[in-house]
């Protein structure tokens, strides 16, 4: 009885405890101030960080594999020397956002494992193939164009090492964007048979942008909280529209037309007014059944299992080096 009653009042004491450390943690929040890994955080917000910064490497690191195809076939020693760079910033990126990840408690093997299983999630827009140079120059331009539109924001989230991280990822991607937008440019310049390309490319990669942002306001699960915890500064119909209105005077600027009927300029808001975006089809490519979902999963397996020996390698050599420093 008496343990009881005991524990009772511990418990009370515990949860009265716990709503004081959550309101603090909010007042923090709304003042503006960084969150570090070894201050108190609600058990969510580490939940959700870990989901979001862990998601975010595996599209880093996912998103080598459409790109890196085409680097044996790049049509310059200088444009394949560019794709080779980017690629490899790609996998930078990815690196520092699992060691921001892991600044959240969870191990790197724990993450990787979970993306290898299928259990997380990556970005949609690497489940397209890749068909023609011209999507590389597409993906520069839009990939990286939608990528860093969601990003810069990022910069300002409440987590130091993730808002950290995303400065110099930042800095990179627009690297990478106006590379190509380069590369877009050349084609339209070119022949018929270039622009026709790089048409095809827009026509190909156009809706699965707009699919990267997320899904509708109404139906993101997280953007509440989110934005509350200042993770998300804007949501994703924000940064969709932020993303057509900069993109669409870039379109023209190559001749292009995008493959929306429904787009237009609505004079009252200013904003370019687009079409419904397929949204089964986001389902479809997030539920594992796009294009390439198979193909890419299975790459990265057989990568993980092909560099087995180089962690094993440098896991002995670091034991080998901790015990010369203990001894
Ligand atoms: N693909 O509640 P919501 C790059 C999931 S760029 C797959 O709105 P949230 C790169 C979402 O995870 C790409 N899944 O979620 C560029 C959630 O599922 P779970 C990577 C998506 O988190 C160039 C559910 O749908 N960028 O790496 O509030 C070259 C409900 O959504 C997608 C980032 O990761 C999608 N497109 O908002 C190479 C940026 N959209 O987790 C590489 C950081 C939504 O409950 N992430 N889902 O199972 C974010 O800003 C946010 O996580 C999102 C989604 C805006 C993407």
């Amino acid at each position: 009885m008496y343990t009881q009653a005991l524990n009772t009042t511990e418990a009370e004491d515990r949860s009265l405890e716990d709503a004081g450390r959550a309101a603090r943690f909010q007042a923090r929040i709304d003042a503006e101030e960084r969150i570090e890994p070894n201050d108190w955080m609600p058990a969510a917000y580490r939940k959700t960080l870990t989901r979001q910064i862990s998601q975010h490497a595996h599209s880093e690191i996912v998103g080598m594999l459409p790109e890196g195809n085409w680097i044996t076939r790049a049509p310059t020693l200088r444009r394949k020397a560019a794709l080779l760079a980017k690629v490899q910033d790609e996998c930078g990126h990815g690196l520092y956002l699992y060691a921001a990840a892991e600044t959240l408690g969870s191990s790197r093997e724990e993450l990787v494992d979970q993306m290898l299983s299928g259990k997380a999630k990556y970005s949609s827009i690497f489940n397209y193939p890749t068909l023609s140079w011209a999507d590389i120059g597409a993906i520069g331009w839009l990939v990286d164009g939608a990528a860093i539109m969601n990003q810069i924001p990022l910069c300002r989230c409440s987590y130091g090492p993730y808002a950290r991280a995303m400065i110099r990822v930042c800095k990179e991607e627009s690297f990478h964007q106006r590379q190509g937008y380069e590369i877009m440019l050349t084609l339209c310049r070119g022949s018929a048979e270039q622009k026709a390309m790089a048409q095809d490319a827009l026509n190909r990669w156009w809706w699965p942008c707009l699919m990267m942002f997320g899904p509708p306001d109404g139906d993101s699960q997280h953007s509440d909280t989110s934005t509350k915890w200042k993770i998300k500064r804007f949501s994703n119909d924000e940064l969709r529209q932020k993303f057509v209105d900069a993109t669409v005077p870039q379109a023209h600027y190559l001749g292009l037309t995008l493959p929306d009927p429904d787009l237009k300029k609505n004079e009252a808001t200013g904003h370019w007014d687009y079409g419904t975006i397929d949204w089964d089809e986001f389902k479809q490519v997030l539920a594992g059944n796009g294009p390439c979902n198979r193909d890419r999963l299975a790459a990265r397996r057989k990568a993980h299992e092909e560099g087995a020996w180089v962690r094993e390698a440098a896991a002995a050599y670091a034991e080998k080096r901790n015990k010369k420093l203990a001894a």
